[in-house]
């Protein structure tokens, strides 16, 4: 068959799934017209309109699509194509009540692809599983937290529960829940930071001495130069391409680090400037692209420090000043000869090899470096999610701390975090590793003993389920059971727990995956009024750039028989708790209560309640700008990796030494129509694909050497030294603009390949974005099966029927 008449054979077996390559603007009308159609299938279109106008407004809620800050002088919209695809959602008309459930048992809806289980709508009333009918059945709020006070009263110590959270929840819930776990006696906090920016907080801290970003908003107008490594903001962050395209048209330099050519980073048409989308003109975003294999950018940055220690040893000799700044290393840091004799010592042979950029690409890049006295550093999971994510984060900060670019208007760190709250819910002490002082402080205010033992993450408590030692799963919002790795193995995990428990606003697959006993309880979303005894009450969220600010609901809630995350939290530990000192039901009669416990505990919110009510709250500053380092040494401190540690870990070694076939890397990701595990639809417009997610972007001449063809079905498998046997069936191959060796395809459907034992060395985040896979020619997807998670043919007729 040639090329034409396969794609005509592809099309008219599969329904209206296309690849078309997309040539417009990022943004634009195509982001307008997606939002319309969004809220007209999620029945709201009177609704949604009048909820987005309170999107990110001062009176408004936060948007829960993303952590970008709102720009101080927002206009009417400050709102995004996929904030409105995430609000529409949870603004949905559409409901799972009790009578559903009693007409679907457990099987059946485990047998629904996860875009149907979304599609159901909000959920109205607490359930509990019965197992007798396998169904779920009603049950009674006051009974549900006496079931949960059973179990936990039952376990032989509270390390044998573990209480996740998802970046979703409010400073005031997450504060509550910490409180109550504490108080209840575990540290065990799985969080889906230990999936997201979790190197980026255990790498800051040993660099800079706090875990998060240094700039501002304000630092975007005076940077001269942006560098964007590894995230895809035209899909993730839309709202960060506003400010991108700002520093673009005054002139500044976007440089973006990315395997894949992304829409986004080339071109944007802002939605919000009319004048753009008059005339249909677009701004470019990067002036600069460079396209590393996948994970090579460690390779990469200590390429371009020892460019820049060339450069300044000629400078040196010829009288020249430094190129490093070598005051400001003399007075703050410690650490610089080290990393300078490591960089000496390493071969550009192997710099080139490990990151797959020439070398006049890389000298470049160190040049456009070396240029700019003002350079903002961006980044997302690209950096984040691998083995070497830590020594990735470290390695960001050498550079600019190298150059004196941290405490200095339009330099800094700019990590761009996922969910809206992720950060907040850190900061109010959502961690498994607490520091003395967060927990003396805790003591000190609310009279209890909290544990001193750290407690499980992620990967932890997935291997404690599985080994029975932790018997009860609590969930604050999430879809634990897709988001996380090696899903066969983590979900019969989660199935030997005596209890799971989930809050959510949505049904997803993480609910059906029950331990013996398994509750769900609903909750209020960002959009819906949250009425408690003093009026209606507002919560706080901080965002990635460390502003704290409110956010208050407007719609009338979906249903009378949901709790706020507040109240959910503080009922459960006023039945978990009986003789508990703390005035769990006081706290929900006001949320300003909560808030001034969080100043009580926490320096730095101080006189909370006055300043968060001021229009666009307060900013936490970071102690780094005014060269204030809270490491071990005192100073801020060069961290150092060689090369050969980073890319001859035990699974390189073991993939590169593979022989039965080639062993390529894939990263796992995002497509345009998804947020994290729930899908709005099927399409990744920006990247050409329609109506189909089991896709996998290839190399041409990869797909060449392998003797594939474009729009052939494989099998992805991976390899692990641990010898497990890992696959997923039916991707289709799309050739891409995407390094040699180098694949992509989506979460979570590829989380199956992810080993768990695959993370990093610090942090423990998961490497979903460097999996050693190998192919197998394949056949189209036949059914729905579990390990692969969503049923394309299933879900495409959702779609197509819209
Ligand atoms: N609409 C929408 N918005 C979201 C989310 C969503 O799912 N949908 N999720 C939210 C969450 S929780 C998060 S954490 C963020 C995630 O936002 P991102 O950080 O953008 O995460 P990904 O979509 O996984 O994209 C990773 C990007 O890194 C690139 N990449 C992969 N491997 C490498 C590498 O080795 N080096 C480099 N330099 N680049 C690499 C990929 O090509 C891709 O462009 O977005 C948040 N916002
Ligand atoms: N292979 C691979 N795996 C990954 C990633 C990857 O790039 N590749 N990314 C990782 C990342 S960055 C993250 S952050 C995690 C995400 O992991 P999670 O945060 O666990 O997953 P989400 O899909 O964001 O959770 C969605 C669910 O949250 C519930 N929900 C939504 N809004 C609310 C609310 O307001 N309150 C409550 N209580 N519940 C709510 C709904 O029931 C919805 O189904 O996945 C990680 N997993
Ligand atoms: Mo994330």
């Amino acid at each position: 068959m040639d090329n034409s008449e396969e794609q005509k054979h592809i099309q008219e077996n599969n329904g209206f799934a296309r690849i078309e390559p997309y040539t417009h603007p990022a943004g634009g009308w195509g982001a307008l017209l997606s939002v319309a159609r969004n809220l007209k299938r999620q029945d709201i279109l009177g609704k949604g309109s009048i909820t987005l106008l309170n999107i990110n407004q001062p009176t408004g809620f936060d948007c829960p699509g993303c952590a970008w800050p709102e720009k101080k002088d927002a206009h009417a919209f400050n709102f995004c194509e996929n904030g409105a695809k995430a609000v529409a959602f949870e603004a949905t008309s559409k409901t799972v009540t009790p009578e559903y459930f009693a007409g679907h048992t457990v099987s059946w809806l485990s047998e629904q692809s996860d875009f149907f289980l979304e599609d159901l709508g909000r959920l109205t009333d607490p359930v509990r599983y019965d197992a007798a009918t396998d169904k779920y059945v009603p049950i009674s709020w006051d009974d549900a937290f006496k079931l949960i006070a059973q179990h936990l009263h039952a376990l032989d110590n509270p390390d044998q529960a573990a209480f996740y959270t998802s970046g979703r929840a409010s400073n005031e819930a997450a504060f509550l829940y910490q409180l109550f776990v504490r108080s209840f006696g575990t540290n065990n906090f799985p969080d889906c930071s230990n999936m997201c920016h979790e190197t980026t907080s255990v790498g800051l801290l040993d660099s800079i001495g706090l875990g998060k970003g240094t700039v501002t908003l304000e630092d975007f107008d005076v940077a001269d130069a942006i560098f964007s490594f590894g995230h895809n903001p035209g899909t993730n962050h839309p709202r960060m391409l506003g400010t991108l395209r700002e520093v673009s048209k005054r002139g500044g330099n976007i440089i973006a680090i990315n395997p894949i050519k992304e829409r986004g980073l080339e071109r944007f048409q802002d939605p919000q400037a009319p004048l753009e989308m008059m005339t249909n003109g677009s701004t470019p975003i990067s002036r600069y692209y460079f396209q590393p294999k996948i994970g090579g950018d460690y390779a990469l940055m200590l390429g371009m420090l020892k460019h820049l220690n060339e450069w300044d040893k000629k400078a040196l000799a010829s009288g020249k000043p430094s190129v490093f700044d070598r005051n400001f290393i003399a007075v703050n840091t410690v650490g610089f000869d080290e990393m300078i004799a490591e960089i000496e010592r390493t071969e550009w042979a192997d710099i080139y090899k490990h990151s797959g950029l020439s070398p006049e690409h890389l000298e470049k890049l160190a040049k456009l470096f070396l240029e700019s006295e003002r350079s903002i550093f961006c980044w997302g999971m690209g950096i984040t999610q691998h083995r070497h994510g830590t020594a990735n984060v470290h390695m960001l900060a050498n550079l600019l701390l190298a150059r004196g670019q941290i405490g200095r208007p339009g330099a800094g760190l700019c990590p761009v975090r996922g969910h809206s709250n992720v950060q907040g819910d850190r900061t109010m002490g959502i961690n498994e590793l607490p520091s003395p002082k967060l927990l003396d402080n805790i003591d000190r205010v609310f009279g209890i003993k909290s544990p001193r033992k750290n407690g499980h993450g992620v990967v932890e408590t997935i291997k404690a389920m599985a080994e029975g030692e932790v018997k009860v799963f609590i969930g604050l919002g999430g879809n634990f059971a897709v988001a996380t790795p090696d899903t066969p193995y983590t979900q019969e995990a989660l199935r030997k727990c005596n209890l799971t428990v989930h809050v959510a606003t949505k049904l997803n697959r993480s609910h059906l995956v029950c331990g013996k006993d398994a509750l769900i309880l609903p909750c209020l979303g960002r959009t819906e009024i949250d009425e408690q005894l003093h009026g209606p009450q507002a919560i706080s969220v901080e965002d990635s750039m460390s502003n704290i600010h409110l956010s208050a609901g407007r719609n009338a809630p979906i249903s009378d028989n949901i709790l706020s995350e507040p109240d959910i939290v503080a009922r459960m530990a006023e039945a978990v708790l009986p003789d508990s000192q703390i005035k769990w039901k006081w706290y929900i009669e006001s949320y300003d209560r909560i808030r001034d416990s969080i100043a009580d505990v926490f320096d730095e919110f101080h006189d909370f309640n006055l300043r968060v009510y001021k229009p666009g709250g307060f900013h936490l500053e970071h102690p780094a700008n005014q060269h204030i380092w809270n490491t071990k040494s005192g100073k801020a401190q060069f961290m150092i990796t060689p090369l050969s540690e980073v890319y001859a870990d035990k699974e390189n070694q073991y993939a590169a030494a593979y022989t039965d076939s080639k062993v390529y890397t894939l990263m796992t990701t995002r497509s345009h129509d998804q947020y994290n595990t729930t899908l709005y639809g099927l399409d990744d417009r920006y990247r050409g694909v329609f109506g189909q997610r089991r896709v996998l972007f290839m190399n041409q001449a990869d797909i060449d050497e392998a003797g594939f063809e474009a729009n052939q079905w494989v099998d992805i498998e991976s390899v692990f030294s641990d010898g497990v046997k890992r696959i997923v069936h039916s991707f289709r191959i799309v050739p891409y603009n995407i390094p040699r060796g180098s694949l992509a395809a989506y979460y979570p459907e590829t989380n199956p390949l992810v080993a768990l034992s695959s993370h990093d060395k610090y942090a423990k985040i998961p490497a979903s974005k460097s999996v050693p896979v190998i192919l197998h020619p394949g056949n189209a997807p036949e059914h729905f099966n579990l390990a692969t998670a969503v049923a394309p043919e299933d879900a495409d007729k959702k779609v197509s029927s819209l």
